[in-house]
């Protein structure tokens, strides 16, 4: 398909989407991988310390630094949030538990519901109950994050939104549950569609979720051809961006942790918790489609699938399986966008773009401080200056709608580099004597043992 239309392969056709020649999306993912290396560099070298403390190198370590990739708690190694009982800088310091608040709440629903129905509700009331009161935590969530949207002077979300949407698993069939957002009409009728469980990291996704829908409704009023986003990263980092602003002051200013410490320890802490998903994320969302690049330009062909796969994530991540992953696997499949035919580019440049959003609304907002200190819940300047740009849509090249933001009109990973320097320092301390780093040519050995 994508031949028929001019394009030399379907990867071509994905990188053409950047208002500059495809050739050059490459490079410029390259340059901005540069930029933040060091950094993910300091991550893995203090999280394999660490699992090597838990395990013994000889089981952490699959071979010259790699990290065995079962270890890292989660299925691709794109988010290590769940290594956070053995990363926590300091344990217990200015504790964010967002999972025990959510919790807590689904408990307060479930008492709620099970009261209503009687105490001699049978075994299907129960687990209506039960359904309800998931149902209604999952939308006590979703307002949660639609009240930060709202907190900026956008619009609250349309009725339909709450009646149409799936907000939690059905019962009475199989669903894909990985969360999308959808315009389904271009005038309105927007949904999500997850599967909503309490805790943080469905917590975060809502938001996400919901920068696609704002996203969709401040477009929706131009013609068809310009409503998307003004490249498909600025799409998956509308959202993001507003992640970044649920600081410990914004969280506990609307009563889901405690009121924050203002320790050193804290912050760390807290810079740990967000480099954990956002940091150790970055290689994944670059060798995806270095990997799918290949396979469409023929220079991945289909008897190396797995071992392609694998090698890329031993030179960009710095992870290898601890057993053989041949030819019989195939593991990129287990990658919902893979079989999806989702491109993946846009969420590695929305782990930039995210951080150049943000510092752009901090500005806006009259913010002067530290980064990663910065909240603009609740400020209409930064509003305005989102919202503007979201109405923009696809109108005009990125690089317009990026400089009315921040100022420039190039990607840039510096205010990334800003915000998580304070842990960026800590980590570099913690290693200090360490050999750092790895060589992914272990990687076919490792995985032939
Ligand atoms: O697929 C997503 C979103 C939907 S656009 C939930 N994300 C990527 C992933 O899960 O692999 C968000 C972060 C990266
Ligand atoms: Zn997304």
């Amino acid at each position: 398909g994508a031949k028929g239309m001019g394009f030399t392969d379907a990867g071509q056709m994905w990188r053409s989407g950047y208002d500059m020649p495809p050739e050059q999306i490459g490079p410029e993912t390259d340059r901005l991988w540069e930029q933040v290396k060091p950094m993910y560099e300091q991550l893995h070298c203090y999280a394999r310390g660490k699992l090597d403390k838990t395990y013994g190198k000889d089981k952490a370590e699959v071979g010259n630094g790699l990290i065995a990739a079962h270890l890292m708690g989660n299925m691709w190694q794109q988010d290590w949030s769940n290594l956070w009982d053995q990363l926590e800088p300091y344990p217990g310091a200015g504790s964010l538990d967002i999972t025990a608040a959510l919790e807590k709440q689904y408990q307060t629903n479930l008492s709620a519901a099970l009261a209503k129905a009687g105490k001699d509700a049978n075994v299907a009331a129960q687990y209506k109950a039960q359904r309800e009161a998931e149902l209604r935590t999952a939308k006590q969530m979703t307002e949660r994050a639609q009240d930060f949207y709202v907190s900026l002077g956008m619009p609250s979300l349309p009725q339909s939104y709450w009646d149409k949407t799936q907000f939690i698993k059905p019962d009475d069939r199989d669903v894909v549950c990985h969360a999308s957002a959808w315009d389904m009409n271009m005038e309105g009728d927007v949904r999500t569609k997850m599967c909503i469980k309490p805790n943080e990291e469905n917590f975060t996704t809502i938001y996400h979720e919901l920068g696609h829908i704002y996203y969709d409704l401040a477009y929706n009023p131009l013609p068809p051809l310009f409503q998307g986003g003004a490249n498909d990263g600025f799409h998956e980092a509308i959202g993001d961006t507003i992640v970044l602003a649920m600081t410990p002051k914004y969280l506990s200013s609307i009563g889901l942790v405690d009121a924050p410490t203002e320790s050193r320890e804290a912050v760390i802490n807290n810079q740990m918790r967000m480099a954990l998903s956002g940091v150790s994320f970055l290689p994944f969302g670059l060798m995806i489609d270095r990997w799918r690049w290949g396979v469409f330009d023929g220079s991945i062909t289909a008897d190396n699938y797995n071992k392609a796969w694998w090698d890329l994530k031993a030179k960009y991540q710095g992870v290898a399986p601890a057993s053989a992953r041949g030819e019989e696997f195939f593991d990129p499949g287990a990658k919902y966008h893979v079989p999806g035919n989702t491109p993946y580019t846009r969420y590695f440049l929305a782990r930039i773009l995210q951080f150049q959003f943000y510092k752009g609304l901090c500005d806006a907002s009259g913010f002067k401080g530290p980064l990663h200190e910065c909240t603009f819940y609740g400020n209409k300047e930064a509003g305005q200056k989102y919202w503007a740009m979201l109405s923009k849509g696809a109108s005009q090249p990125w690089q317009a709608t990026l400089k009315e933001l921040t100022g420039s009109d190039k990607l840039d990973a510096g205010p990334m580099i800003e915000y998580f320097s304070p842990v960026n320092a800590w980590l570099k301390q913690q290693n200090e004597g360490q050999m750092c780093g790895w060589q992914a040519s272990a990687a076919p050995a490792a995985a032939a043992k």
